[in-house]
């Protein structure tokens, strides 16, 4: 059986990493859009996109902050957008939504269960700070919860319904292909579904390519074939994680977001550049990518005329 093609999905900027840490990240809205124009040029289908303050470089879940950047991306390129509910861990659930609801994107994030979620170990190897909050915001994020109750996930689906959107369902371990499951169960979220399987973060399934065959096993036997799969690994991980799931029919999600390198201790120069790493490996294992439409397809989206920037 042929191998399906390949969909790239570039997540440009998030809320883990600080503008310190990389002169790459963009933060501004125009290095937003510049870099995801850019990274879709390269091969990515989806962009995954979260915003940020252009002053400071904090994470922002304002929906004007997006609106700075999204009709540009969508004036430039043909790509699926998808908008992060992701939001700071200090957001509420109704905060999070806020840009999906108000734009009503292609695609969204779903986070599939509350977890810690914690990059504070990133506190100890950084001594120069830009900005005042950074410090803070790193080596606290030991304190916090990622809250993703299932009253937030019901609420969050029930209130993007009627957009149409199809979830892009952050899966961190493996209880939480089981919160999927349930959810589904109870009519939450239909067939087919996109999951991201996400290796590597501290409070989640470690980076051991045992785990990736683990859920992979776990979300067949729940959920049967009908549904798409991509796979995120987060720092050193990501590379060899998208390779492998690439190699296993999977679909690859890379971006400055999860990692900010392009090899070992060697900072990436753009997202633009991990798309056109892993795309190059792909290629040259045999598997195509998709296009855009390619991937509207694969993934069974609304289309890009049905959202609202
Ligand atoms: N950076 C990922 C590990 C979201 O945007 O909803 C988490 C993430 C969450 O992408
Ligand atoms: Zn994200």
């Amino acid at each position: 059986m042929a191998r399906p093609k390949t969909i790239i999905t570039c997540a440009i900027t998030g809320a883990i990493h600080t503008p310190t840490m990389s002169d790459a990240l963009p933060y501004t809205a125009d290095d937003i859009a510049s870099q995801a124009i850019a990274a879709a040029e390269a091969g990515a289908s989806v962009l995954h996109l979260h915003a940020r303050n252009p002053g400071d470089g904090s994470v922002s879940i304002d929906p004007d902050t997006f609106a700075a950047f999204l009709p540009r991306i969508k004036q430039a390129t043909n790509a699926v957008v998808n908008i992060s509910t992701g939001g700071s861990l200090k957001n509420t659930i109704e905060e999070r939504i806020a840009p999906a609801l108000r734009f009503s994107p292609e695609m969204c994030s779903m986070n599939m269960g509350s977890m810690n979620f914690s990059f504070h170990p990133l506190a100890k190897r950084h001594t120069e700070w830009k900005f005042d909050w950074e410090k803070d915001y790193v080596s606290n994020s030991d304190t916090y919860i990622f809250r993703n109750t299932f009253a937030d996930i019901e609420r969050a689906a029930t209130q993007l319904a009627p957009h149409g959107i199809k979830f892009e369902h952050e899966c961190y371990d493996v209880g939480h292909l089981y919160n999927l499951k349930f959810c589904m169960d109870i009519g939450l979220f239909k067939a087919p579904i996109f999951i991201q399987f996400i290796f590597g973060i501290l409070g989640g399934i470690g980076p051991d390519i045992d785990n990736l065959i683990f859920m992979k096993r776990a979300a067949d036997r729940l959920l049967g074939d009908d549904y798409r799969w991509s796979v995120l690994g987060a720092g050193a991980a990501q590379m060899p994680f998208a390779t492998t799931a690439s190699q296993m029919g999977g679909n690859v999600r890379v971006g400055l977001e999860d990692s900010l390198f392009i090899s070992r201790a060697k900072l990436a120069e753009s997202n633009a550049q991990q798309v056109m790493k892993i795309r190059r490996i792909v290629e040259e294992l045999g598997s195509e990518i998709a296009s855009p439409d390619e991937a509207r397809e694969l993934l069974a989206l609304k289309g890009g005329d049905r959202v609202a920037f």
